[in-house]
């Protein structure tokens, strides 16, 4: 084959709609920093199953950091600036998590992203996120970075209704996606998990969506 690594860049970096890059493999070098920053914010504010509005409690656990923090209840949904389980603030925005949003969200056109909040989702198999979007945050002129590790899961990407058609991606072990602009209130959300389990996770899979919420 000729000089296949010139078409590389391109196939891995995949895009999405007018404002959502999808990054093959883009987190894969901060693999086992992103495992430990994990770690370190799990033993502070450990992954929890919310329970929402409606009165279901989420299959997928859920904790955050950074100086704001998702959370839902009964009353609603918010960002608060402390762990509501502990009364203590969310940990700290590690560095690495920091950089590589700002990275991913430069290559996808979108300079200068300073995330101070991520939610950190944690899927065991069967765990799913019905479709949503995402709109607590205050200014929506933002992206939102995803990160994927462990598990693949089968993504849902929708229209501006919750009705219509879906786009089904597969998101792997180091993907991430960049999701700004015109794409940045879409109906989204993630299939049932299928138990195929990661060499190195197991069976699960963690999504980091780092968001720029105050
Ligand atoms: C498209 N998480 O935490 S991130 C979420 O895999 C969430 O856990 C999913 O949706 C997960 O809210 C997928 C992908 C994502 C995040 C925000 C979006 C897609 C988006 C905002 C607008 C459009
Ligand atoms: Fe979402």
């Amino acid at each position: 084959m000729e000089t296949p690594e010139l078409f590389e860049p391109t196939e891995r970096e995949q895009r999405l709609g007018p404002g959502a890059v999808l990054l093959r493999g883009f987190a894969l070098p901060w693999v086992p920093e992103l495992l430990a920053a994990i770690a370190a914010v799990e033993s502070a504010s450990p992954f929890r199953h919310l329970v929402t509005p409606g009165g279901f409690t989420m299959s997928v656990a859920m904790t955050n950091c950074g100086a704001l923090g998702w959370t839902s209840d009964r009353l609603g949904y918010q960002y608060t600036a402390t762990d509501p389980e502990s009364g203590a603030p969310w940990p700290a925005m590690p560095a690495a998590f920091a950089r590589l949003a700002s990275e991913a969200a430069a290559v996808a056109g979108f300079a200068g992203f300073a995330p101070d909040a991520c939610l950190i989702n944690r899927y065991l198999p069967g765990a799913r996120l019905s479709l949503h979007q995402d709109r607590n945050e205050r200014d929506y002129s933002a992206p939102i970075v995803s990160v994927s590790l462990g598990m693949r899961a089968t993504f849902l990407w929708g229209g501006l209704a919750r009705s219509g058609p879906s786009l089904k991606v597969p998101l792997r072990h180091g993907d991430v996606v960049v999701w700004g602009g015109a794409d940045r209130l879409r109906y989204h959300g993630v299939q049932p998990l299928k138990d195929e389990p990661h060499a190195l996770l197991g069976s699960q899979r963690f999504n980091l969506t780092l968001r720029k919420a105050g």
